[in-house]
Formats: C-alpha cells, structure tokens, sequence
C-alpha cells in the first residue's frame, strides 16, 4: 500500500469513528469491559410496558437504544414477561413506592432480580428511565439498586435568547437552533434529540424565544411554529414559554397604548393568551423583560413592574401557566451604583404580585459576572416568589474558546447564607421555596445552545447545559460528582482520565477569574461584544457600561467602595452578611474589590500588597492553563480524535488571550499603582499602546 493510500485509509477510518459531539451526553457507546456488559445484561433481558402512553413509549425506546449502544445488544420491548431480568415502567399513583415522592419522582427499585421504575407520573417514569441509563453510563452496580429521587425545583427551565432573523444573542454555537424558516411544516429532528437531553436532566419548560423579544413571536404565523415545537417537547414532559414585548397591544393589536391599566390592553392580552392556548393547551406561560436596557414596559405609562406582571397574571388566570417577571432592571445614573437597581425597584413591590407571577432574580446584581456576589433580592423578598436566573452561555465567561465548568459557580451563589431567616438561609432555599413555603420555584438557565454540530461550541461547554439541569434538579449534588458523570457519559469511560479531567473542570472556573477578574474585580470585559479585556473603557453610551464605573482605579487604589462612602449597597444584605463583606480585613478575597476600594500597598492577609497580589493573580492565570494544556495531552489516548484536537485548539487560544488579559490590566492598573511588577515575575514584554491596539481591532468596521 502506498504512503498516500494508507494516510487515506487512516483518515477514513478516523472520521467514521469520530464522536462529532452531536450525542451531547447521551452517546451511549458500547462498554468496553465486556464482564460488566455481561453483568448489566443479566438484569436487562426485557423492557416490560403495560400502557400505549407516548411518553412511556419514549422512556422504553430510550431504554432500548440506550441499552443497545451500551451493552451491544438489542433489549426487547414487551408488555408482559416472567422470570427475571425485567425492567418494568410502572406509572401508580397509589403505589406505596410513590408516595413520598413528587408528581415528577422517581423510584427504581429491585424486586426478585428485576428491575422497577416507578412513579406517579409518565414524566417521572421518563425521568427514572434516564436515571437508570445514567447508572449504567458511569458504572454504577444494578444489584440491589435503590434510588429514590424528586426534582428539588418545580420549573426547570431554559431560556433562549434566539430571534426570529436567526441569530442569538450571546450564542456562541452558531445561529439559532430553531428553524423558523422550516416550522411548522418540518421537524428538524434536532428538536427530539434536545428534548432528549433536556428531559435526561430533567429540564421542563423552555422559553423559545429572546427576552428583547418581538412581537413577531405572537402573531398567528408564529403560534403556529411554536405549536409545532411544543408538539414535539410535550411527551418529554417539556411546556414551552414565549418571550414577550410589553408594547405588543400597540405593535400588534393597533391600539393607542399598552398601558396595563387601560381596559383595551387587557382584553387584548386576555384575548391574546386565549389564542395561545388554542394552539398549546398547556402554555407554560409568558417571560417578560421590561423597562430594562430600552425594552418597553409598564413604567412608560406611570405604572410598577406589579402592574404589568399582574396584568399578564390575569390573563393567564383561566389557565394553569404562570408570568416570570425578569428582575434585571438598571438606570444610567452616574452618581448610582447599578448594584442596587433591582433591589430598589422591586423592593417596596414585594407582596403586591399576583401568586402566578415568579420574579426572576440573576445569581448576581450586576451581571452574569465571572465572581458575583448573590443579588441582595435573595432573602429580603418574604412574600414574593423569586426564581434564579444563571448564564448557560459564557458571555462574560470565555464564550466559546476557553473551558470554564460553571457547576462550582452556580453552587457557591446557591450555598451562600442569607442569613433571611438565621444561619443557614442559603440562596438555594430561597429558589426551592423552602425558606418561605413558597408554593412554587424556579431556577432557569441562559441557553448555551446553537446550529453547531456539537450543540455548544466548545466541546465542554456541554458539561454546563448539563451540570444546570442537574443541579436544578437537586442542588445538593457535588460540582465534582456531575463533572465525573458528563465525563464518562461524554467523554471517556477510563477511570484515571475521567479523574484528570474532573480536576481540570474543577479548576476551570477559578482560573478563569484568576486571569480575568481577581479579588472581585467586575466587568472589563470589551464593550458590547464582551470578549477580551479592555480594562479603560472610559466612554460608553451609559456610565454602567463602562470599566471605570466598576473598577475605580486612581492613584489611592483599586475596587468599588460599597460601605457607605460611595454607595451604601451593603446594607441591602443582612447584618450578618454586612459583617462578613463589610470589614475589609475579614471580607473573602474573592470578594474584597466588590465592596472595598482598597489602596494599592495595603497589606492583605497572604502577606501580599494589594498590587502584588493583583500581579500574582494575574500572572498565575496563564500558567495554570498551560496546565491544563499538559494534563488534557496526557489523555489523549482515551479521548476521541476529533474532540481530542478540538479542545487542544482552544485551550492554546485561551492561553495565549490569558496572557491578553494579564497585560492589558496589569499595564493598565499599573498606571496607577505606580508600582513594579513584583520579582521574579517578568513585566510585560508589550506596552499597554500595543495591547489596546489589540483591542481595537475587535471595534473595527
Ligand atoms: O447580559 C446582558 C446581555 C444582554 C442581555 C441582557 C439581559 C438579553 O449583554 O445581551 O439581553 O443582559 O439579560 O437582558
């Protein structure tokens, strides 16, 4: 054979089996220790259905092809079996295994050598389905397996910020996802293989559509699309959300105003959401972004965000969906802090809404920031429902090209204390309802999702999608335990790489911030695409835009003063949480430019100057992704090829845009410490003209 030939054959044969990342985590590939196959298809022999319902023909057909990829054998369906190795789908309401769970719990269970999935619901059986399959994913034994699991959360959401013109704002994986050219006359069959993976984390409610929303999505012609979408996501137990425009009554419905007193506007909404329910019987209901970032709403007509939430509630009265009322509002006031904006609208707000309407808070107040503190909202709203709003997609966190596992950053917003009730009022009780009975909850996710092949970009930005699902499933779970199952679910079902790689997911995120924005430092990120440092950002079309605003660096020092000189925004928090952040000596590291302007030779407790830590932290940053770089070639052989290649590719952009970041704001900052670049590091070998000038490529038309 001759040289070419066999290069030929070796690319062939690597394409063929090459893992383009469109599975996401449910690639199911053929386990290759064969006694654990064999051992696992002594309890598989049947899958055992007694109802024609869909959505248990679906939980079967995924066990079918899920136990066909991994134990290389086709399992068959039927609807009654003896002996053993049965697994058997049992919807019961009654059944004593069901009642402490949730209508979308699960139990499985072993019953003389087979095994039970059972629940109240034919989601919940769904669900339990998934689990079973995730068990035999990651390796778990089935002997004696006992599981019995409810979502911690009621609404499971994604949010998608996809237009109607194809695009999606803040995605980084191509262009939207949903066709709306095709729709409603073709399914891409894409949309079944995301309601797969949405329903295998549990996910079940997704908002179609951006929040700067169109009124387009209303109009007839698009009912009929979204229709054909919710067709498809119903038997994974998905509902599905629009996203709304205030002004719509007058875009759409011709009238005067939209004003949400004016008996018009009312009806038009009544009449509007009627119709919607003509298309989907079970609309999850509306998603509102209003009068935040020149979107329209209630307060163009003198009204409170109350009015306009409520006025939707109303409408959605008849009908069991629900209004989520986004909490993300912000003025341009120079002599502000944007911190407090959302606090301060809704506050005097707070049991004035309707028991349908769920306020939707971000983790944090200013912005899907890499380190935020939690929004002071948390715990201080007794008496109104507050969802969770996390980022999926990386805006701020690396986009596409830098690995960032953000399970340990929705954690540490969700583990953090209130102190609303006493010690241990953590966030996450306040999202489940636990802390206030809330009757309701919700925790939705900024959709990561694009055209890409693999979904996500970056292949590890799957792991985000779904390390959310997960953890709002049940927020107990361990960043490193979801981390280990999308590995070996994903990516490689060798053990000592599944642990190499769980280490560099763990250490993503801190060295993130490490190189971007350490000791609480917050958006310097380039202006409106956000990618890439610009940490002198001057001029903007609002203040709030700005680097300056957030970093206020002069020659005393560096960070945002937020205990009363400038702004008072701790004393939205707790009188315990104001000891903890309050006293520059005790505040957390990670926090202390959050709310301290702190002057650069200040000693810190590592022994460090302010600047020296700065520098320290910043220069450590790109080392720490060379090693990453170094750990992830020693998996090489236990990665597919494709996906190998396609993750060394980005990790050297993210080096070297770690060394971007490291200059422009070591450079910048220096200018006003006045202050060397602590030895044995080397100062930059550029100058700050050279690394603006980087920068102002990006801003090039
Ligand atoms: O994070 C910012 C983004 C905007 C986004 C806005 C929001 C949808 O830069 O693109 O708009 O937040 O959350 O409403």
């Amino acid at each position: 054979m001759t040289k070419q030939l066999l290069l030929f054959f070796l690319v062939i044969s690597s394409l063929a089996f090459a893992d383009d990342g469109s599975r996401l985590w449910l690639n199911y590939d053929l386990i290759k220790d064969a006694k654990q196959r064999e051992s696992y298809a002594q309890l598989a022999k049947f899958i055992v259905v007694s109802s024609d319902n869909q959505t248990i023909k679906i939980a079967s057909e995924e066990l079918q092809i899920g136990l066909q990829g991994l134990l290389g054998k086709k399992v068959a369906i039927v609807k009654t079996a003896t002996g053993s190795g049965r697994i058997v789908l049992s919807v019961n309401k009654n059944a004593p295994s069901t009642t402490n769970l949730s209508e979308e719990g699960y139990e499985i269970y072993t019953e003389k050598d087979n095994i039970v999935i059972s629940s109240k619901t034919e989601t919940g059986v769904l669900y339990g389905a998934f689990e079973l399959l995730r068990a035999i994913q990651t390796g778990k034994s089935l002997t004696n397996i006992s599981i019995a699991s409810s979502p911690k959360i009621k609404i499971r959401m994604l949010n998608h910020w996809d237009n109607a013109n194809g695009t999606v704002e803040r995605g980084y994986a191509g262009s939207t996802m949903w066709k709306w050219n095709e729709l409603p006359y073709r399914i891409d069959p894409r949309y079944i293989m995301y309601a797969r993976a949405n329903a295998s984390i549990g996910i079940n409610a997704t908002s179609i559509n951006n929040v700067n929303a169109s009124s387009r999505f209303l109009t007839a012609e698009y009912l009929e699309k979204i229709k054909a979408v919710a067709d498809v996501l119903r038997p994974y137990g998905i509902r599905v959300f629009i996203s709304v425009n205030f002004r719509s009554p007058r875009t759409l419905g011709g009238l005067k105003t939209s004003d949400p007193l004016d008996p018009e506007v009312r009806k038009w909404w009544n009449e509007k959401t009627k119709e919607i329910h003509q298309y989907i019987p079970d609309f999850g209901g509306y998603l509102v972004k209003a009068n935040s970032e020149g979107e329209p709403g209630p307060q163009d007509y003198g009204r409170t965000h109350a009015d306009g939430a409520n006025m939707l509630a109303d409408a959605m009265r008849p009908f069991s969906g629900i209004v989520i009322w986004r909490a993300f509002v912000y003025n341009a006031d120079p002599n502000g802090d944007r911190f407090k904006e959302g606090y301060e609208q809704f506050k005097p707000l707070d049991g004035t809404f309707d028991p349908k309407v769920i306020v939707q808070v971000k983790n944090g107040p200013i912005d899907f920031m890499p380190r935020e503190p939690f929004h002071p909202m948390f715990g201080a709203f007794p008496k109104t429902t507050l969802g969770m709003e996390f980022q999926i997609t990386q805006e701020y966190l690396g986009q596409s090209t830098h690995l960032t596992y953000l399970a340990p950053m929705y954690k540490e917003c969700l583990y953090t204390d209130t102190y609303a009730k006493g010690q241990g009022s953590t966030v996450a009780k306040v999202i489940d309802g636990s802390l206030y009975n809330a009757s309701n909850s919700l925790m939705a996710g900024v959709a990561n999702t694009g055209s890409d092949v693999n979904w996500c970009g970056h292949p590890f930005n799957q792991s985000n999608w779904y390390a959310f699902g997960r953890l709002a499933w049940d927020h107990t779970l361990s960043s490193e335990q979801i981390a280990s199952e999308w590995i070996q679910m994903t990516l490689t079902q060798s053990k000592s790489a599944g642990q190499k790689i769980t280490d560099m997911m763990m250490k993503s995120h801190p060295v993130y911030v490490s190189y971007t924005y350490p000791l609480g430092t917050a958006h310097m990120m380039g202006e409106s695409h956000h990618y890439g440092p610009e940490p002198w950002l001057a001029k903007s079309a609002r203040p709030d835009w700005t680097s300056v605003y957030y970093h206020r660096a002069d020659s005393i020092g560096l960070g945002f003063d937020r205990t009363g000189k400038l702004s008072n925004a701790l004393q939205l928090y707790s009188p315990e949480v104001q000891k903890k952040w309050g006293n520059s000596e005790q505040c957390p590291l990670d926090y202390l430019l959050w709310f301290h302007h702190v002057p650069w030779s200040k000693k810190l407790r590592t022994g460090r100057s302010l600047w020296d830590e700065l520098c320290v932290r910043y220069y450590d940053g790109p080392v720490q992704v060379k090693r990453l770089q170094d750990t992830w070639e020693t998996v090489k052989p236990d990665i597919d090829t494709e996906t190998f290649e396609s993750v060394k590719g980005r990790l050297k952009i993210q080096e070297k845009e770690a060394l971007w970041w490291r200059d422009a704001c070591v450079l910048y900052f220096g200018e006003y410490s006045k202050m060397p670049v602590p030895k044995p590091l080397m100062p930059p070998q550029r100058t700050l003209n050279e690394v603006k000038k980087l920068v102002e490529i990006y801003h090039l038309r």
